[in-house]
């Protein structure tokens, strides 16, 4: 596709906590396991080498890192789940700071995945992508480093990969951060999803608060009480 011009992310702030953070018009968050290329990939929707931070070691990511766009739309760098090197204090409160995150966040449009190319999904991947998609999350799957498989093994793995994901391969995009591929795509996509934003309406309830109201929905309704034992009244 023709070249699309960098996002011009903006670094607002880390935060641990969902409320800790400031509302936006619209967000779109990348997550996935650690060391997937989270952090790079949105190095390269900005077209910039430091925005967020990026390491070889798993774990780099450890706070909630909001980045904003002229508009008032942003995108949210998480730390990755899985195997991570943060010190075991750091690690414990990730679930619930991801999960909160998730759950919590309003204007949260879409949920970009990652799954690394070469050797996704992982059952880690799959059951994130089942508990993405058991709480109406819009999942957007991307597999990343894409120049690290084989040309001869990539037909085969993109099918691979898009079963894995329950999704037909059609539905999942392949990039590489380190070599450039379909990031013009991505940043398409993206700006798609974070619209429309004209429109904005004060925050609708949350997925937990939705999650919470229809728990209690399913709550079994008490016995109807009869109170016309007598059927000749109606006669
Ligand atoms: N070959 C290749 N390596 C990549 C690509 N994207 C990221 N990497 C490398 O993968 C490693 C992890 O990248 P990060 O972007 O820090 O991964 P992350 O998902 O943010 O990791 P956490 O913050 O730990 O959750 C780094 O060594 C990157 O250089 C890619 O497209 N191709
Ligand atoms: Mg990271």
């Amino acid at each position: 596709m023709a070249a699309v011009p960098p996002l011009p992310l903006r670094f607002v702030m880390s935060g641990t906590r969902v409320d800790d953070l400031p509302p936006t018009r619209g967000e779109v968050a990348i997550v996935g396991r650690s060391n997937v290329g989270k952090s790079s990939l949105i190095n390269s929707l900005a077209n910039r080498k430091n925005l967020a931070k990026v390491s070889k070691t798993p774990g780099r990511t450890q706070l909630l890192n909001l980045f904003e766009l002229p508009d008032g739309t942003s995108v949210m760098d998480l730390p990755g789940y899985g195997f991570a090197n943060a010190p075991a204090a750091v690690r414990a409160k990730w679930p619930e700071m991801i999960d909160g995150y998730l759950l919590g966040r309003a204007n949260l449009h879409a949920v970009v995945a990652l799954v690394d190319a070469e050797v996704g999904p992982t059952k880690n991947d799959q059951q994130t992508l089942a508990w993405l998609r058991s709480h109406e999350l819009d999942v957007k799957v991307v597999a990343t480093k894409h120049d690290k498989v084989k040309p001869s093994k990539r037909d085969q793995r993109r099918r691979d990969l898009a079963a894995g994901c329950l999704l037909d391969p059609k539905d999942v995009l392949w990039v590489s951060s380190a070599k450039n591929v379909n990031i013009d795509e991505l940043r398409a996509r993206i700006t798609e999803w974070l619209a429309p934003v004209a429109d904005w309406h004060p925050p609708a309830p949350t997925r937990k608060q939705r999650a919470e109201a229809r728990a209690a929905a399913s709550v079994e309704p008490p016995e109807p009480v009869d109170e016309y034992d007598d059927e000749d009244e109606w006669n």
